[in-house]
């Protein structure tokens, strides 16, 4: 028998965590609550819930009961106190920032971000005043020569989309706190199946949950957990106030669907990449392969550590790689292809191939793409659930044609 007072494992807490069938008519899955508004059962019970002085909801774009179970089981799974969904990843990552920073203060960033993260940064913060630098937080040293009192964030990727940099969080995040900065992480490629920064000292995650938490490609949406008083204060101000980008309860029942196979699936993602990753990596087409669980992979060290499941080390579905042929090949393999389609967006069923350059990180400037390592013949694979070797004989037929 399970010892009461241990954590249940993180599959159970995916199915069961915050909800109770019995206290709501027996119903086995959660209840939708497709409602814009919550009525109050006086005016003054009204007042008080309002004024945080009762509990309640009040209005869906503050709070919603499916939602709020959606927010408690990313939180369980992630470690962290409190957490606040999304209408998309952007969403959570904005309403984040616009509550945390003030004009003068300065964002810490990886060299390596998504292409809208990076824009946002750039066309959005900078403008009103925000200081955004990047810095290789590959190499934590630099982080802490960099780091001031005026730096109030240090946000980064772990795999970095697209190209699989990973950052030490223990090692970030010793920096940040003897600065008092805070310490963001775009979890999304791990997922918490895999690394859970709050663990590891960070204060806040977000996540794209259109990706492996939905996991069906089927909806857009986003999450940050994190302590409860700035989740409290994201919610109330970045959400509420300066976003308004709020998720809608079906999205939410959506992502509470997908979260109950998320470790079954991110199993199968990893045990394909790997293979695929492992085929690709010797074939004469390809110059190279740039995946966490391949021994050429250089921060092979950091991934065992950091990417780690209850069963031990996996490396996640993300693989990029890079062909002797450059761009031109690389269109030629995402043109050659039969099942994979070319796609942006990741952690589906479905084998989805992109080339950044053009598509995902198109934000950034050729020039910005050199100096952040975002090559132009880089290809983006996200590997699917089904057969593998149904995506590899895919990968090889048009990989062969290209020779
Ligand atoms: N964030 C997604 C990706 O990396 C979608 C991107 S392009 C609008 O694929």
């Amino acid at each position: 028998m399970r010892d009461s007072n241990s954590p249940s494992g993180f599959a159970t807490r995916a199915i069961h965590h915050g909800y109770d069938p019995l206290d709501h008519g027996g119903s086995l899955a959660p209840p939708v609550h497709m409602t814009s508004t919550f009525v109050f059962g006086s005016a003054d019970q009204g007042g008080a819930i309002f004024a945080g002085e009762a509990p309640g909801h009040v209005y869906s774009r503050i709070s919603n009961p499916t939602l709020d179970l959606l927010e408690q089981r990313m939180a369980s799974l992630e470690g962290a106190e409190a957490g606040l969904a999304t209408g998309s990843g952007i969403g959570a990552i904005t309403a984040s920032l616009w509550t945390i920073l003030q004009p003068g203060d300065e964002i810490i960033v990886d060299e390596t971000l998504y292409g809208c993260t990076f824009s946002f940064l750039h066309h959005g913060l900078e403008k009103f005043g925000v200081i955004v630098t990047h810095c290789d937080l590959t190499e934590p040293d630099t982080l802490r020569r960099a780091i001031s009192n005026r730096t109030k964030v240090v946000y980064f990727e772990t795999p970095a989309n697209p190209n699989m940099r990973l950052v030490d969080i223990d090692a970030i995040a010793k920096i940040a706190k003897s600065a008092d900065a805070l310490v963001m992480v775009d979890n999304t490629y791990a997922t918490p199946v895999l690394t859970r920064p709050i663990e590891r000292g960070a204060d806040l995650v977000v996540h794209s949950a259109t990706k492996y938490l939905g996991g069906h490609g089927d909806l857009v949406g986003g999450i940050v957990v994190g302590c409860k008083e700035l989740i409290d204060e994201i919610r109330l101000y970045g959400l509420k106030d300066m976003t308004g980008a709020v998720m809608a309860p079906m999205t939410a029942m959506l992502i509470l669907r997908g979260l109950k196979t998320l470790e079954l699936r991110m199993e199968r993602h990893c045990s394909s990449a790997q293979t695929v990753a492992e085929a690709l990596a010797s074939h004469p087409a390809v110059a190279s392969v740039l995946y966490p669980g391949l021994s050429s992979f250089a921060q092979r060290e950091l991934a065992d550590l950091q990417m780690t499941t209850e069963a031990g080390p996996a490396y996640g579905g993300m693989i990029a790689l890079e062909l002797h042929g450059g761009i031109e090949a690389g269109k030629a393999l995402i043109d050659g292809l039969s099942m994979i389609h070319c796609a942006v967006s990741l952690g589906d069923a479905e084998t989805l191939i992109q080339h950044p350059a053009s598509m995902t990180h198109s934000p950034y400037t050729p020039e910005e793409r050199i100096r952040h390592g975002i090559s132009d013949g880089l290809v983006r694979l996200s590997v699917g659930l089904e057969a593998v070797d149904d995506i590899i004989a895919d990968l090889i037929v048009s990989l062969d044609a290209l020779s």
